[in-house]
């Protein structure tokens, strides 16, 4: 129950750092990231480790846009990637040309798919930290979100360097 509300609080904290509300008339913004955060666990405890980040981004534009990278203090090298099967192993790399956005849809960011992944990490990232992320897009602005670390089971991919 505790664990519920805490969940409910950092949701709603991330619906405000995202600009996304109700109120469809008070942010001007053409791309929405909700649901937004970022994996904490033994890589992220110390500096110089690596994590994803994931949220669902929605294009309210009406041309197609790509996430093509995103920047972030807490990381020294920050990648779009996806997960694919390589000889029956799932394996992860930089999503090549970027991650699409159709119009008017919302794609997912999530473990054991396309996310945002986070390489030598600057700081250590606790479960209840903020992570501040700035989402470069080609085709609309670029947008700030802040997002929650939290503890969560990965997908079972691997890094692949190539
Ligand atoms: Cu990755």
């Amino acid at each position: 129950m505790k664990k519920f509300a805490l969940f409910a609080a950092a949701s709603a904290l991330v619906l405000a750092a995202s600009g996304c509300s109700a109120a469809t008339e008070a942010h001007p913004e053409e791309m929405h990231a909700d649901n937004g955060w970022v994996r904490a666990y033994e890589m992220t405890a110390m500096p110089g480790g690596m994590t994803g980040a994931f949220a669902e981004i929605t294009n309210h534009t009406n041309a197609d846009v790509t996430l093509v990278g995103a920047s972030s203090s807490i990381a020294n090298m920050v990648e779009v990637h996806e997960v694919v099967s390589v000889d029956g192993e799932m394996k992860m790399r930089p999503k090549e040309g970027g991650i699409v956005i159709p119009a008017g849809e919302t794609v997912t960011l999530e473990p054991g798919g396309l996310h945002i992944m986070l390489m030598d990490t600057t700081a250590a990232i606790l479960e209840g930290d903020e992570i501040t992320l700035t989402l470069d897009f080609d085709g609309a602005e670029d947008l700030t979100v802040t997002w929650p670390a939290k503890s969560a089971a990965a997908g079972d991919e691997e890094y692949q360097s190539k």
